[in-house]
């Protein structure tokens, strides 16, 4: 596998129940290196634009408002394969159906309040990554 790098996101569901702190560490002990960091809130529109691809999906609204409803912490993440690496540690979409010892089977409580975001393809990684950090921000 070769080194990659993938766009990471606590949510504003997780970030507001004080479990920023428990995907941190879950990270760290997955050993991803952490190239850049930083906590903020999207704004509507800046939440539109990140999930332009689902623009036509029935649930893009309700997405939108939760994704800009409060602070969020939106971080680079480096590994070998990183960007399977991460969805793997994540678990799938809907925590219901993640699997056990996953960030949202063990923490996420519904499709949408799912705690975390990780880029699906390298592609993918390479416009969200530009999305949130400039070029010095990931040297
Ligand atoms: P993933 O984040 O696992 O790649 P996608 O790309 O299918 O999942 O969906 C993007 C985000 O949209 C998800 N993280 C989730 O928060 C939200 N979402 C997906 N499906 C639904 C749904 N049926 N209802 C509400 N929100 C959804």
């Amino acid at each position: 596998m070769a080194i990659e790098r993938t766009l990471a996101i606590i949510k504003p569901d997780a970030v507001k129940r004080g479990l920023a702190g428990e995907i941190l560490s879950r990270i760290h002990a997955a050993k991803f290196q952490i190239v850049a960091i930083k906590s903020l809130r999207l704004t509507k529109s800046e939440a539109e634009g990140f999930y332009a691809v689902h623009r036509e999906r029935p649930f893009f609204g309700e997405l939108t408002d939760f994704m800009s409803s409060g602070k969020a912490v939106v971080m680079v993440l480096e590994a070998d394969g990183a960007i399977a690496k991460w969805r793997d540690t994540m678990g799938a979409t809907d925590p219901a159906k993640a699997a056990p010892g996953t960030i949202r089977r063990d923490l996420g409580t519904s499709i949408q309040y799912n705690c975390t975001h990780g880029s699906d393809a390298p592609q993918t990684a390479a416009f969200e990554t530009g999305y949130f950090f400039s070029g010095l921000e990931l040297i």
